[in-house]
């Protein structure tokens, strides 16, 4: 008899914490999912019978080693770098690459489980991984931090190729990252392959790369308004971050009508009651990634403007949010807050930054809430097809890749209305978005036996 036909919920639970002592935002992602799925597969005996959810929040393999680096100053400095493998039942793995001092196993792996889910809602035949290292770029010269993407890429090279493992970016890991390391990968391997995603226009990347996780946040953002019969035109958005995917996001807003009023960065978050408009954003683009910039040095360009330092953007009424920095960075007490204050809808621009206790709220308050894993998808669906064009060694134009894109969002959105439609005009779409993903890699893994 199957062990897990007598597994409730909750021994479920107890056993992913068990297994995987101080990890705790790995267990934060897996109970999100398991929330909804235990619901979903109550009556599907195969899916129990076959303990597919078991094996899925066991990755396929966890690989860590050391990379060691050289600094400006001549001083041998130690890293710990990881690929999480999580599940390749549906494609390759495929997942970013994130250097920041808070990465650890815990992280990777949560980010791997959620990559599963998000790559098999875009519809293309993609795996799930994530890596990244403790590196922290911050304060690094550009020489440093080339010698460190080669000193990573010199060990993670024998583990990715194009039809293995395709890494991408992630926080800390943009165009300059992706570009060291794939001179690296290159130059060990002789090998001109798609083996990284991201890369740059002449050397195998892909239009729209850059800009679609933020700007499919928004788009995801919209469709979800219309179900309520309205847009962004005139909204007012508080946003998080100030990194790739919040200023292309704030950048969308700003085309699609509405008003962004918040940016942020570790350190705090800038109030612009004037509205930050795409010359402000070209600014913070340029000040955050070229010139390495604070968040904070905003308030001296735009005078407006007021500063708030070590907190967070939430308490800024609004009418959508967009949380676009990274994860547990929208709390319990943020989302009554946010609710209380009229916010009818949040879009996730990052991975997992709203917890457990935030998304009840969400719920609870029957707000149109898009998960990360469904409306941050944009990025790696453009990656998929980055693949797609390395394959066919070509290059697709804009509209071609835009026309696409547009469809995969709108199928994902189609998917999250399939399973998450609770009736009454309200859309779960944690729910609906946990399902469509499960199923699609769960009907894989049923088809393989058990491996
Ligand atoms: P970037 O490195 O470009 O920007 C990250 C931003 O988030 C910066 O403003 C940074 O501030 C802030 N941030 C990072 N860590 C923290 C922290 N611990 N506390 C407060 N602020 C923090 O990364 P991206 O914009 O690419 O990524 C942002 C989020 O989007 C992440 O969750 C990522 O996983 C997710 N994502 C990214 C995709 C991509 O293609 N790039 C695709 C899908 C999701 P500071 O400068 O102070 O560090
Ligand atoms: O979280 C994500 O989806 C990413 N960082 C992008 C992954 C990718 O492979 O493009």
């Amino acid at each position: 008899m199957a062990v897990s036909e007598h597994v409730d919920f909750n021994q479920f639970m107890e056993g992913v914490k068990r297994r995987n002592p101080y990890q705790t935002e790995f267990v934060q992602a897996v109970q999100e999912v398991a929330e909804d799925i235990f619901d979903f597969i109550q009556d599907k005996e195969e899916y129990h019978a076959q303990q597919i959810l078991r094996r899925m929040t066991e990755p396929d393999r966890v690989v860590s080693f050391r990379v060691c680096w050289e600094d400006d100053d001549g001083d041998i400095r130690v890293q710990r770098g990881w690929r999480v493998q999580n599940n390749n039942a549906i494609g390759p793995y495929k997942g970013g690459i994130r250097f920041h001092p808070s990465v650890n196993e815990s992280v990777l792996k949560f980010l791997a489980f959620e990559q599963t889910f998000k790559n098999a809602l875009t519809g293309l035949p993609l795996g799930g991984g994530k890596g990244g290292s403790n590196f922290n770029p911050k304060g690094k010269s550009v020489r440093e931090i080339m010698r460190f993407c080669q000193s990573f890429m010199t060990e993670l090279y024998r583990h990715i190729g194009a039809d293995v493992d395709v890494p991408a970016g992630d926080i800390g890991v943009g165009g300059r990252e992706i570009g060291y390391m794939f001179g690296q990968y290159k130059r060990i391997t002789n090998q001109f392959t798609g083996v990284l995603t991201g890369k740059g226009l002449e050397w195998g990347g892909s239009l729209i790369r850059t800009e679609e996780t933020g700007y499919g946040a928004v788009y995801f953002l919209a469709s979800m308004l219309a179900t309520r019969g309205e847009d962004l035109t005139g909204k007012t958005a508080v946003i998080s971050g100030s990194g790739n995917v919040a200023t292309h996001a704030a950048e969308k807003i700003v085309q699609l009508g509405g008003k962004v009023l918040t940016l942020s960065d570790s350190g705090g978050f800038i109030h612009d009651p004037d509205g930050i408009n795409q010359e402000k954003i070209d600014w913070v683009k340029t000040h955050k990634t070229h010139r390495r910039g604070r968040i904070e040095e905003y308030v001296d360009a735009f005078p407006g403007a007021t500063f708030t330092a070590g907190k967070t953007p939430w308490g800024v009424p609004c009418d959508v949010a967009l949380p676009c920095a990274t994860q547990n960075e929208l709390l319990g007490d943020d989302a009554r807050v946010l609710v209380a204050n009229g916010c009818k809808a949040v879009s996730e621009g990052a991975n997992m930054p709203t917890d457990l206790a935030g998304v009840h709220v969400f719920k609870n308050a029957k707000i149109l809430f898009a998960p990360g894993k469904a409306a941050n998808a944009g990025g790696v669906a453009v990656s998929g097809l980055e693949m797609s064009q390395n394959s066919g060694r070509r290059s697709w134009k804009e509209d071609e890749l835009q026309q696409m894109l547009k469809d995969i969002m709108a199928d994902i959105h189609k998917s999250c209305l399939k399973y998450g439609d609770q009736g009454g005009g309200y859309v779960d779409y944690v729910k609906g978005a946990n399902i469509a993903g499960f199923k699609k890699v769960a009907d894989a893994m049923l088809a393989f036996g058990v491996v």
